[in-house]
């Protein structure tokens, strides 16, 4: 039971991070390649609201503009706003880089101005997305606009004329922004093992296990009575080299 939730979210989680990658090849295609682009916030929000179905375990996506200090003035111009920080709200103080989001899905309209690099775990998520060009993943915290923990996927946005062999360096050349989204793993998860059989004999948990002595959280209880056993691990591969991830499951008493 637990490997067939296990395969079950992996594969739902695959299924969420190809159609974001898509998605950051879209705007490459249509945002950058096309001039003027093809793209504007009302036609990004209708997009992705309407393949809303093809990720399902994300709450929304986002597109942040890769911003250095010298474009700043122009782009807040041409914007008509100013860019804000994560935390505070407040006007970002000066930087080298920002990415400011300049496209939201609706469910994620809260994002619209923010430096996405004036938070620690999205900033450290740009960073190694642009370098490896592979979806990235957060540690587990609690996503802006929600009360539950989550992770940031997170895919880097490059020029069109990026090789496919491209060195490091030529990554972070190219990289004219970033996409991605919450994954609400609480909400989410709840509501894809609800749908399963034997749910109500099953205590499920999520870690992230990438530091093996310390276990992260990201799903299901934190603190199981010890009388409970444990029944079965099951690896779960989210495409982040990176990244460790498990599913733990016990088996509930029958009273
Ligand atoms: N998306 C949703 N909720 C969040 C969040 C986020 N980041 N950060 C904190 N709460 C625009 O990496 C680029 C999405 C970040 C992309």
């Amino acid at each position: 039971m637990c490997e067939e939730r296990a395969r079950m979210l992996q594969e739902q989680f695959g299924v969420t991070v190809n159609h974001v990658h898509a998605l950051a090849i879209l705007i490459s295609t249509f945002h950058y390649e096309k001039q003027p682009s093809a793209i504007d916030q009302e036609t990004f929000a209708k997009y992705t609201g309407r393949t809303s179905f093809e990720r399902p375990l994300l709450n929304g996506v986002a597109y942040a503009q890769r911003l250095f200090h010298h474009e700043r003035e122009m782009f807040e111009r041409q914007q008509g706003w100013t860019m804000i920080t994560m935390k505070e709200r407040m006007p970002a103080p000066r930087q080298d880089e920002y990415a400011p989001v300049v496209f939201s899905q609706d469910t994620l309209k809260y994002l619209a101005k923010i430096d996405m690099m004036s938070g620690e775990p999205d900033r450290e998520n740009i960073l190694r997305a642009r370098t490896t060009g592979k979806a990235v993943l957060t540690n587990p915290f609690r996503l802006l606009g929600s009360t539950h923990l989550g992770v940031v996927l997170t895919f880097a946005v490059y020029r069109p004329d990026l090789p496919d062999d491209a060195s490091v360096e030529q990554r972070v050349e190219a990289t004219i922004g970033y996409l991605g989204g919450g994954l609400d793993v609480e909400s989410l998860v709840e509501n894809l093992l609800s749908k399963l059989a034997g749910n109500q004999d099953i205590v499920v948990n999520v870690y992230d296990v990438t530091n093996a002595s310390e276990a992260m959280v990201l799903y299901g209880p934190s603190s199981l009575d010890d009388h409970v056993p444990l029944l079965h691990v099951s690896m779960l591969d989210f495409g982040d080299p990176f990244r460790k991830h498990e599913m733990r499951c016990r088996y509930r008493e029958k009273p």
